[in-house]
């Protein structure tokens, strides 16, 4: 079972590699991997046992958050709709997304980030992901709205991008470019 000791936090140089792509259909045990990091997910959302074990409460995490260099995330949160988004996914990629940017107005928190860190991350309003989930099947998400905001937080941990990169006036002029989405 994951617990927060198993979540690696920010100065560890996995969180800033870029992930590799997993063999399909997936193997044992990177199916395992989703698995458990939904278990973790809907884990750290039940009250009694995320303080039985621990946890911080998530919607979304990324197997470089658990030292797993490989292109896997695993979400479990409901849109604005209330439609339950309960998956893993692997090698996805965004087919295509708008122009228009959206932002959560608090802010982004890190489960890999143990501080507050203020400032707007600019985000696709709306994009589409295709990928492969923990059942071995293609899927195909077209999302909006919070929801968007968390897979593209996710997508992020895959490229060794941390949500505070994109935060606009904190720019650091010796920083790497940002690598963006895939198209
Ligand atoms: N998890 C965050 C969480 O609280 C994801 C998140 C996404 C927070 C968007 C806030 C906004 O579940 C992670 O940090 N996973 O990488
Ligand atoms: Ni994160």
């Amino acid at each position: 079972m994951i617990t927060m000791n198993d979540v690696v936090r920010e100065g560890h140089p996995v969180l800033r590699k870029v992930a590799e792509p997993v063999s399909i259909p997936l193997s044992d045990e990177d199916r395992n991997t989703l698995t458990s990091m939904l278990e973790f997910l809907k884990n750290s959302q039940d009250p009694e046992l995320a303080e039985k074990y621990d946890l911080r409460p998530g919607v979304g995490l990324a197997a470089p958050q658990i030292g797993i260099s490989k292109r896997l995330f695993a979400v479990h949160s409901m849109d604005e709709n209330d439609k339950l988004y309960s998956l893993g996914i692997a090698n996805p990629k965004v087919i295509s997304h708008s122009i228009e940017q959206n932002q959560l107005e608090n802010g982004e928190g890190c489960l890999s980030v143990d501080r507050e860190v203020e400032g707007i991350v600019p985000r696709h309003a709306r994009l589409t992901i295709k990928g492969i989930d923990h059942n071995n099947e293609e899927v195909t998400l077209r999302l909006r709205g919070y929801i968007a905001i968390v897979f593209q937080h996710e997508l992020d941990h895959l490229d060794g991008v941390m949500f505070y990169d994109r935060i606009e006036g904190l720019e650091d002029p010796f920083k790497q470019p940002v690598p963006g989405y895939a198209l």
